[in-house]
């Protein structure tokens, strides 16, 4: 694979500040060393940052920095496009969840056009489906699956397009745990796939991957791997701003990101909500790039052959 790394140097999305340094933490743990040892070329490494003045503005409460968020998942969106266009991996390092907004409208831009559709596979405590009507903080970041569906605030669901990014059936989150009350009815009402960690309990976590993986890929072009770090038990990841027990194991996230790698499926991943000022010893950065190197292709017993 060609990848286009971008570091999304972003907090403003998230309640607690500091995801904005996660880029530098998985680079530190030797990320770009480790793609081209899985055979990858690492094409470029750009970096995004929020612009000084606009993030100063935290506008409406039920929204917070609504408009610098939509500036740098604008931009964002433009550079993901590209790279689907010349053939690249966008692979994109955040940054707080709200950047996902760019990450996939860039995508499904390239592929609407085709007419063809993208798959997403959504790894997450959270269902991040909350509209700034139901947000108990205003955080952006729990609202990007929203956005990416077609609700929320106008400004960042026309980053898509005309459309929305993302239609229902093609959209699973694993790993959920803590959903407000208040963005249940829209979870309900889209009909997208959850998989909540008692359902990963009681059917394994084998059977709901491989058929979440097979649900998103039915009808789709390729799967994007959305990655929130907060999916996995705090226990194994420390560093990130909204921990909640009861998670992912080591394996089972391995697992999620090895499933995926073994269809060649994967046209896309990005590996969020890391932050570096709560992490203990940059385990969580090097759990990140990990993760990464397994969806990538990276086999314990080597990697796999490419077919
Ligand atoms: N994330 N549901 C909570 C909120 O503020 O809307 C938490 C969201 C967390 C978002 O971790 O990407
Ligand atoms: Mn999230
Ligand atoms: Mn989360
Ligand atoms: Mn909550």
């Amino acid at each position: 694979m060609d990848i286009d790394i971008t570091n999304v140097h972003l907090d403003l999305g998230a309640g607690r500040r500091g995801t904005d340094m996660g880029p530098g933490a998985m680079h530190v743990a030797g990320l770009s060393a480790k793609l081209e040892r899985l055979g990858h070329r690492v094409a470029s490494v750009h970096s995004l940052v929020v612009d000084a003045e606009a993030g100063t503005d935290e506008g409406s409460p039920n929204a917070r920095y609504l408009r610098v968020i939509t500036e740098i998942c604008s931009e964002l969106a433009d550079r993901v496009e590209a790279s689907c266009e010349a053939g690249r991996v966008p692979l994109v390092l955040g940054g707080d969840h709200a950047q996902a907004i760019g990450t996939i409208s860039g995508m499904t831009r390239y592929y609407k056009r085709r007419g063809e559709w993208l798959g997403v596979v959504w790894v997450d405590a959270h269902t991040d489906m909350n509209t700034p009507e139901t947000s108990p903080s205003g955080n952006i970041h729990g609202m990007p699956l929203a956005v990416l569906l077609g609700h929320g605030p106008p400004e960042l669901v026309a980053i898509a397009g005309d459309t929305p990014a993302l239609v229902p059936e093609d959209v699973v989150v694993i790993g959920v745990r803590d959903v407000d009350p208040s963005e249940i009815p829209l979870v309900r009402s889209t009909g997208i796939g959850v998989y909540p960690m008692s359902e990963l309990d009681a059917r394994t976590v084998p059977v709901c991957v491989a058929e979440a993986v097979k649900r998103v890929s039915r009808r789709t072009s390729g799967v994007h791997l959305s990655f929130d770090l907060d999916g996995v038990d705090p226990l194994h990841a420390p560093g990130v701003g909204t921990p909640v027990p009861g998670g992912l194991s080591l394996r089972e996230s391995h697992l999620i990101c090895e499933a995926l790698a073994g269809t060649d499926v994967v046209v896309g991943m990005e590996m969020v909500e890391l932050n570096p000022t709560l992490d203990l010893r940059n385990q969580t950065g090097r759990l990140a790039v990990w993760l990464i190197e397994s969806a990538l292709g990276k086999r314990i017993l080597g990697r796999r052959p490419r077919a």
